[in-house]
């Protein structure tokens, strides 16, 4: 395992209009350190549209351009396509979305620039809901939580469904690298940006974004509720690079859901029984990655054959 050192060059300016604790702001952050100057962000309406530009200012040290919410997809791809036809030596594409935004309201145009394989990374910051609007539930909210559009009381116990599976609609269009990333391990998360940069062709990046308000903790707790989500299994590390999936945060044991749910005021109504069937739930989803991860048996969503076997103990590989 190699030390990464992550870049003190900051490109998110202080002064921004983030909420304290604002998971995205921080997962933006990272990203930058990433990715380098020579990026073009593309971003619909979301969270992170307001907190990058209240006029007359600008939050960010790098370009952007403000699309429609839908359409941050055609987006890259016109603009990887303006960059080549200009001959622009060195820029990343970047479209960078919410949930919201991506999983539904976006997810032609993102299923469009993955079928192109246009060359540009597509992230999608998930906090769980349309956040910007008012905590609207979206396809990204997991099962069992509140929302204002799911609310608890009556018949209501949160939402009914379950959490879309972005990384398993993504990666069924191959692309030549997607990862999950989270804040709260920050070398980790850093270097699957710049990796990504690194690389050609159509990149998906999936990002824990936790959201104080939206999720009903306070602020000075999102770094270690961050933790709790990959510790206990919620939002397992990997990456997947032509078709090969592997595990980034390797555990030997996922510490209990209720650890994660129960700093969370959106699952305080959630009785033992609901709690264990998303027990139940998230034990299977970390059984499948890992049998993907370990087994290299094809056929899977990840199509992998991975030639990384699992190591015992808990680590984050940061090269
Ligand atoms: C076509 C369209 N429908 C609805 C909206 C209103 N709208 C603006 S931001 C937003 C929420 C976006 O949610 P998400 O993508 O999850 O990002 P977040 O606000 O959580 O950061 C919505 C619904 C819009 N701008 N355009």
């Amino acid at each position: 395992m190699v030390k990464l050192t992550i870049p003190a060059t900051e490109l998110v300016r202080p002064g921004h209009a983030a909420c304290p604790g604002c998971g995205p702001a921080l997962a933006m952050r990272l990203l930058l350190k990433g990715l380098g100057p020579r990026t073009v962000l593309s971003m619909p309406a979301c969270c992170w549209t307001v907190i990058a530009t209240p006029y007359p200012t600008t939050a960010l040290g790098v370009a952007l351009l403000d699309n429609p919410i839908e359409s941050t997809g055609a987006s890259i791809s016109g603009i990887r396509a303006a960059v080549d036809a200009l001959a622009i030596p060195d820029v990343t594409v970047v479209g960078f979305a919410g949930d919201g935004g991506t999983a539904d309201i976006g997810l032609q145009a993102l299923s469009g620039m993955l079928e192109r394989r246009t060359n540009a990374i597509y992230v999608m910051y998930d906090n769980e809901a349309y956040m910007n609007t008012g905590i609207q539930r979206s396809g990204a909210t997991p099962e069992g939580a509140w929302t204002t559009t799911t609310p608890v009381g009556g018949a209501g116990r949160g939402k009914p469904e379950r959490k879309k599976d972005i990384m398993g609609i993504v990666l069924a269009h191959r692309p030549v690298y997607a990862a999950t990333l989270n804040p709260s391990f920050p070398e980790d998360f850093v270097r699957k940006a710049a990796k990504a940069r690194e690389i050609a062709g159509p990149r998906f990046l999936h990002v824990f974004a936790p959201c104080p308000p939206g999720w009903r903790y306070s602020s000075e707790e999102t770094i270690e509720i961050g933790r709790l989500a990959t510790d206990t299994g919620v939002f397992p590390l990997y990456e997947v690079a032509d078709g090969h999936l592997r595990l980034t945060r390797r555990l030997s044991s996922l510490k209990p859901i209720g650890e994660y749910l129960g700093r969370q005021g959106r699952y305080a109504h959630l009785t033992p029984e609901e709690r264990a069937r998303l027990q139940a739930e998230v034990r299977s989803g970390w059984e499948r990655i890992l049998r993907e991860d370990a087994s290299g048996s094809p056929g899977g969503p990840f199509s992998s054959r991975s030639s990384h076997a699992a190591t015992k103990g808990d680590t984050v590989e940061a090269a």
